[in-house]
Formats: structure tokens, sequence, C-alpha cells
């Protein structure tokens, strides 16, 4: 079957690297076949990143489960989960000092503890940078700054810099779920608004402190808001620059309130990373976790537009094995990673968290 003309358009369009429209991106989902789609983001991430396909030696730390807001994706929280803990800061000092002293990055996110606030976070970072000066420390979700700004009194950029004093490096990605408001309602009403969101983002690039941006995909969202999701993205990236990757982040269904959703096929999941490197001209970074995606999938999505793999881990994070992932202790050797890249014929490169090759 010939490619319908609109269809070849855009293609013209991304092989001339003109940016596409929201209209062209849900064209995209709704007609692009997935080798049509695969063809593309491949090239748009070669031109990007050439062959290199990166990783990280890090590991998680979720200081608690304990959370007041009540999101209905989540297996995580208290709320839904079997275990409960609040982990003192002596407790997360010890998970540091076990590590190896070739780890680069700690990423620390958790739920939204009612009773701590931003100082124990701020003097918590202090304590781990005491401990291991050169680990970089990429902490807290927007939702999580939202909550212990907000009850601080300070402002956003206030909140921020103070944190930025104690040794934040940069933000995780996590809390975005969907920008759309009526999904965002149904799914997570209690959560930090998009507006939120997008704010602590742009505060933080300003101050010069990157961060990453992700999507929770394969719900009740259609193609549209996928897109609009999207494009609120570029926009911003267009203003600061400051996102370093892209995160698309599938939907699990176990042990929550959602659980009653089957989630997407395989080929949704790719067209989704095919769409997301097209669409996001401006994003240097395309990033497949593979904890939430699974080690197959994740292998897979180098040939649709990602980049990255994320990292070691370590066994370190709960919030996808509780949520029924296939890797219920998540953790990647470097070998096996290399072994996981170079099987694609890529060429895998150890990253530091600005991406800068470090082999
Ligand atoms: O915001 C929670 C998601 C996110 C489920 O920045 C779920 O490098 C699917 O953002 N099904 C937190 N997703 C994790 C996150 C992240 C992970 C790895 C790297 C980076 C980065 C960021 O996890 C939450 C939410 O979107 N999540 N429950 C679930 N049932
Ligand atoms: Fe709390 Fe985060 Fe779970 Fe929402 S996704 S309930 S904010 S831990």
């Amino acid at each position: 079957m010939e490619t319908p003309g609109i269809l070849r358009e855009i293609a013209r369009k991304i092989v001339a690297r003109e940016r596409i429209s929201g209209e062209e991106g849900v064209i995209l989902f709704s007609q692009g076949g997935l080798g049509f789609l695969g063809m593309l983001a491949d090239y748009v991430r070669k031109v990007k990143n050439g062959d290199n396909a990166s990783y990280i030696r890090n590991f998680h730390i979720e200081p608690t489960n304990i959370c007041v807001n009540k999101c209905r994706f989540c297996s995580y929280s208290h709320h839904f989960s079997a275990t409960q803990w609040e982990l003192t800061i002596d407790q997360i000092l010890e998970k540091v000092r076990v590590q190896e002293p070739d780890v680069n990055e700690l990423h620390i996110t958790g739920a939204v503890h009612p009773d701590r606030d931003i100082y124990y976070y701020g003097d918590l970072l202090v304590r781990i940078k005491a401990e291991r000066p050169l680990l970089h420390l990429k902490a807290y979700s927007a939702v999580e700054l939202d909550y212990m700004i907000g009850k601080s009194g300070m402002s956003i950029r206030e909140g921020l810099e103070y944190l930025k004093s104690c040794g934040l490096a940069s933000i995780p990605g996590g809390g975005a779920e969907i920008f759309d408001e009526t999904v965002r309602r149904e799914i997570c009403g209690m959560k930090s608004s998009a507006k939120t969101w997008l704010a602590i983002h742009e505060t933080a690039h300003e101050l010069g402190i990157p961060s990453n941006a992700t999507m929770l995909y394969g719900h009740m969202e259609t193609y549209a808001q996928r897109i609009d999701h999207l494009e609120q993205l570029r926009q911003l990236q267009d203003r600061t620059g400051g996102f370093n990757a892209f995160i698309p982040l599938k939907f699990h269904s176990g042990n929550n309130a959602m659980s009653a959703i089957a989630g997407v096929s395989v080929v949704e999941d790719m067209k989704m990373y095919a769409v997301s490197r097209i669409y996001l001209d401006n994003f240097p970074h395309l990033k497949a976790y593979w904890p939430a995606l699974g080690r197959k999938l994740a292998q897979i999505s180098l040939s649709f537009g990602v980049d990255d793999l994320d990292g070691t881990i370590n066994d370190s994070t709960r919030i996808y094995s509780l949520a029924g992932a296939e890797d219920q202790n998540p953790v990647m050797t470097v070998s096996q990673m290399i072994a996981m890249i170079t099987e694609t014929k890529r060429i895998p490169v150890e990253r530091d968290s600005f991406y800068n090759n470090i082999n």
C-alpha cells in the first residue's frame, strides 16, 4: 500500500529537520505504521546522537511511601502497597555508604510525606554530600518540591535556591503524568497541577538546575492529549533549554485503583517512543527507563529513537516492582548493559549526569 500523501509530507519535513505541528503529531500516532515511525525516529536519533547509546552507574533512594496524595495509578504509596516505610537520615546514609565507589548518580524520589519539610530534605542532601562529595544528586520530583516549598512559605525560586545550596544538582522528571486537565483530574486529582509542574521546572532551568521530563502513557489518554503534553514540554524547552531527557513511562496496572485498564500493546509502546523522538526536536535525549519498560523492550526501543537506557539501578527502586513490572529486583551490571547495547550495533557509552562521555 502506498504511503498516504500527508505522511510523505510529514516525513519530508522530519528529514529536512523542519518542526512538525501538533496536528501532524496526531496524524503520526493515528496513521503512521510502526516501521515508518521507527525509521524516522531512528533518523532523528542518529542526527542528534550518532550511534552512541548511553547509560550511567546510578542508584535510587525512596525515602518514604507515605503520601498525602492518592493518585489512582500508583501502586507504591501506603494507600495501595502492603508495606509502608519512612527511612531515617541515618538509614539513608547507610544505603549511600554501601554503594560501590564508582557510582556517579543518586536519584532521590518518593512520596509526599505530610510531616517532612524542606529543611529535612535540604539536610539530607548536605549529609549525603558530606559522605560522598562527588555523587551527583538528582533529587525530588516537582510534586515533592511543590509540597515542601509551599509548606516553607518560600517562593519556588527561593526554595530551589536553598536546595541548590544544599547540593541539589538536577531534578528528575516524575510527577508530570499527563498535563491535560481532564485526565489529570481523573487519575491524580490531588496532585500538583500541570501549571505548577511546568513552573517548577522552568524556574529550576533559570537557576541552572537541569531536569528531565516524563509522561505517563497507556491509560485513558488520547493521542491528542499525548501531543498536547509533548507540545507544552517543547515550548518550555524552547524558552529554557534546561531539559536533558524525555522519558515515556508506560502505565502498569498491578495493585492500584486503575487495575481494570489493560494497558497498551508493544506496538503502541514503540510508537510512543518514536513520536516523542520526532516531536521533541529540541530535547537532546530520549531515555528508556528499563525497570519500567522491561529489558527486552528497552533494547528494542533503541531502534525507535532512544539513545539512553538510564542506569545500573542496583535494586534500589520499588515504584515499578510494586506495580507489577517484570523485574521485581531491578539491577543491571555494566557488562549486561554493554552487551544489550552492543547487540543492537550501537556504541555503549558510560555517561555522567550531564551526558558527558566518561568512558
Ligand atoms: O511520576 C507511578 C510513575 C513516576 C506508576 O528523571 C508509574 O531520570 C507507570 O519519574 N505505572 C516516578 N508509571 C518515576 C520517574 C522517573 C523514573 C526514572 C528516571 C527518571 C528520571 C524519572 O513513576 C511517577 C509516575 O509517573 N508511576 N506509578 C504505574 N503504576
Ligand atoms: Fe503519592 Fe507519587 Fe504515588 Fe501520587 S504517584 S500517590 S504523589 S507517591
